[in-house]
């Protein structure tokens, strides 16, 4: 493993040398780029975090979920290994064992006069039954599950508006200055040498705080894209000209990585997902350290929320809060 990383970085200064002595202008940009680094240590501030392997990416040879970071991953794995597994596997040993039994009993060879019975009320009763008892069944907690996924998030939550660009993802902060990350895929020699999984590593991680519910806006510049993270219950189509909605949480600190799952475009490929979960403070740290990021006050941004919630949202309950001449505007723009 380390040999392989030690063979791979030589691969890697090999073609960097290989690039220099091209032209000058790309000795420059190499040059650029080397530079740059120091700089960002010199302020001392975010280092990004090394993945641990196997958590939130594929591991090789695996067939079922990654292991899971959220509520709703934890849910959606019961589910799905405890109620939607066994019975599947239970109807399919059923119907296999009906088939083979009457392929014997029934067959030609031992049944010279056929049977001509075409009725039997029981067993018709019992196979309409059965079934629709199997999807009430079925049907109870998965609309729970489904009504879980799309809980609103609560008021104080911080907002990371996500688009989706041709070939690539940008993160957009709206609570703390707005800024934007751009986030392209690193070349597989750069992600290996970071110890990061070839073609899921990103230059720049979306950086969100641990712990809390973060509330989740795609859009799609160009055409529609997926916003999904595997190892997080995490899926939301990023479409062009609408704003969906969802809350992300994740459970501790640590890389996670997705990416597009809408087929977008010739990259579609290439437009990997690396959501870095941070304690609130390290978090706040970071954002500081963005060009134009800050913190706003945690009331003020509460209230400013509040009141776009209820405008966008609840007509009825800006009622109670706004004069009356902007309560008939607020209603005519909901309805
Ligand atoms: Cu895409």
């Amino acid at each position: 493993m380390k040999l392989m990383g030690i063979r791979r970085a030589a691969e890697y200064m090999t073609g960097a040398a290989i690039a220099l002595s091209v032209t000058a202008g790309t000795a420059l940009a190499a040059a650029a780029t080397e530079a740059a680094p120091a700089v960002e240590a010199a302020t001392g501030g975010y280092v990004p975090m090394k993945p641990t392997p196997g958590i939130g990416m594929p591991t090789e040879g695996a067939i079922g979920f990654q292991q899971q970071f959220s509520e709703v991953g934890h849910d959606g794995q019961f589910m799905h290994n405890w109620v939607l597994m066994p019975i599947i596997t239970l109807i399919t040993v059923l119907v296999l064992g009906l088939l083979l039994f009457v392929m014997i009993r029934y067959r030609a060879g031992a049944n010279p006069n056929p049977s001509r019975t075409s009725h039997n009320t029981l067993i018709e009763v019992i196979w309409t039954l059965v079934p629709v008892l199997v999807l009430v069944v079925i049907a109870v907690p998965s609309m729970k599950l489904l009504a879980k996924q799309y809980e609103t998030a609560p008021k104080e939550a911080l907002t990371v508006k996500v688009t989706g660009y041709q070939w690539y993802w940008g993160y957009t902060y709206p609570d703390n200055g707005g800024f934007e990350v751009i986030s392209n895929m690193l070349p597989d020699d750069e992600a290996i040498a970071n110890g990061e999984p070839a073609q899921l590593a990103v230059d720049k991680r979306m950086v969100v705080p641990a712990g809390e519910k973060i509330r989740i806006q795609t859009i799609g510049a160009d055409v529609i894209h997926s916003f999904a993270i595997p190892s997080l219950w995490y899926k939301l189509d990023a479409v062009p000209g609408r704003i969906n909605e969802k809350v992300l949480e994740i459970e501790k600190p640590g890389v996670y990585y997705g990416q597009c799952m809408e087929l977008c475009g010739v990259r579609h490929g290439y437009m990997p997902i690396a959501i870095e979960a941070l304690p609130r403070d390290k978090f706040e740290q970071w954002v500081l350290e963005q060009p134009g990021g800050s913190i706003g006050d945690p009331e003020e941004n509460a209230d400013e929320t509040a009141a776009a919630d209820a405008e966008a949202e609840d007509a009825a309950e800006a009622t109670d809060a706004a004069e009356p001449a902007e309560t008939g505007e607020a209603a005519a723009t909901a309805a």
